[in-house]
């Protein structure tokens, strides 16, 4: 609300679908927060103690962001992970589709979910580009990240955060869970421009390219270029990024022979990713241009991502720009 000050054409509605992520982000926190009791109240898809039916966290998650948001009227199409096709937002007769467009992962992290380590929430906030008054389409959810007006995420760690940007700066609020309100704890962060830790899933070295297995080496053992840094990898982008990005260091998820695009998904993992680490002063590319400059063809492209601390990622860039761009057509 701060920063919407600054824009006297503000309406405010920007600033409210925020407060609406956080309130979805709260309740997503809380029940995290109780997973490890599902064994006392009944495992997912049965009926607990007090008659309710249990759900997977990751579907609780999504139905939870598009609760909190698709009544608002402050959005007229959102897309999620969790669903192949955009989802539409209904519009009452008496009111006009809103003007922004939300894309999401709702609980990132699958393999850790259920073992009691860090997930999170990841979002993308664009403009509509098609006209409005009616619900948004595919085409408003298919946008250049550089045109993000808003980005972040909520990582459910040792204590929850949101993350956020909107193109002035990246802030970090941490959830008080005894008052329920997120009290900004990191007010304009920015990210070492060197980094001590390097993030890879090196189970996959086999299957990577010579180049990507150079860079790997180099951070690995330094080179000329580079000084060896610390491993550090968890398996939850979020949690794996958050790291990076308060203690500077450099997260890898390259294409490789089993995932000719990379893994995580373009629009609702790397993009937002990539605005709040280039706020915050890093980098992130798919080994040959911005991450933000990626024009997007499909809903769940995939997307190779190199993503943290400046100088690093310019090191993986200069060699990375040497290999051949993927052939394989992106896919779901
Ligand atoms: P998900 O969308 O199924 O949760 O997969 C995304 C996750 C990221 O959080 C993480 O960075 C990556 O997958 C880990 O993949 P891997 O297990 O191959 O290292
Ligand atoms: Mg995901």
């Amino acid at each position: 609300m701060e920063q919407e000050r600054l824009h006297p054409e503000a309406t405010g509605e920007l600033s409210n679908l925020l407060y609406d992520i956080c309130l979805a982000a709260k309740i997503i926190s809380r029940q995290v927060r109780r997973a490890g009791l599902t064994d006392i109240l009944g495992a997912a898809g049965t009926v607990n103690v007090q008659g309710e039916v249990q759900q997977n966290l990751d579907v609780f998650a999504n139905e939870t962001v598009r609760n909190a948001v698709q009544h608002t009227g402050r959005v007229c199409v959102m897309a999620s992970e969790e669903d192949e096709d955009p989802i539409p937002v209904p519009v009452p007769d008496d009111r006009r589709a809103g003007k922004y467009v939300l894309l999401f992962d709702p609980l990132d992290g699958s393999t850790n979910i259920d073992v009691n380590v860090s997930i999170g929430t990841i979002f993308s906030i664009h403009k509509r580009v098609t006209v409005g008054g009616q619900p948004g389409m595919l085409e408003d959810c298919l946008q250049v990240g550089r045109r993000q007006v808003a980005a972040g995420y909520i990582l459910y760690g040792s204590s929850t955060m949101l993350v956020y940007t909107t193109g002035r700066g990246v802030h970090g609020f941490t959830l008080d869970p005894t008052i329920g309100e997120f009290l900004l704890s990191h007010p304009q962060i920015t990210t070492p421009e060197v980094g001590k830790y390097y993030s890879v899933n090196e189970s996959n070295w086999n299957r990577w390219t010579p180049p990507v297995q150079r860079v790997v080496m180099a951070f690995k053992n330094g080179d000329g270029k580079v000084q060896s840094k610390n491993a550090r990898y968890i398996g939850s982008l979020v949690a794996d990024f958050h790291r990076n990005l308060i203690s500077g260091g450099i997260f890898l998820y390259p294409a490789d022979t089993r995932s000719p695009q990379g893994k995580l998904r373009l629009l609702y993992e790397a993009a937002p990713l990539a605005f709040v680490v280039e706020q915050a002063g890093g980098a992130a590319t798919d080994g040959r241009r911005p991450i933000l400059d990626t024009v997007p063809e499909s809903l769940h492209q995939r997307a190779p991502l190199v993503i943290g601390s400046k100088a690093d990622v310019d090191f993986a860039t200069s060699i990375l720009r040497a290999e051949p761009a993927p052939a394989v057509p992106a896919s779901r």
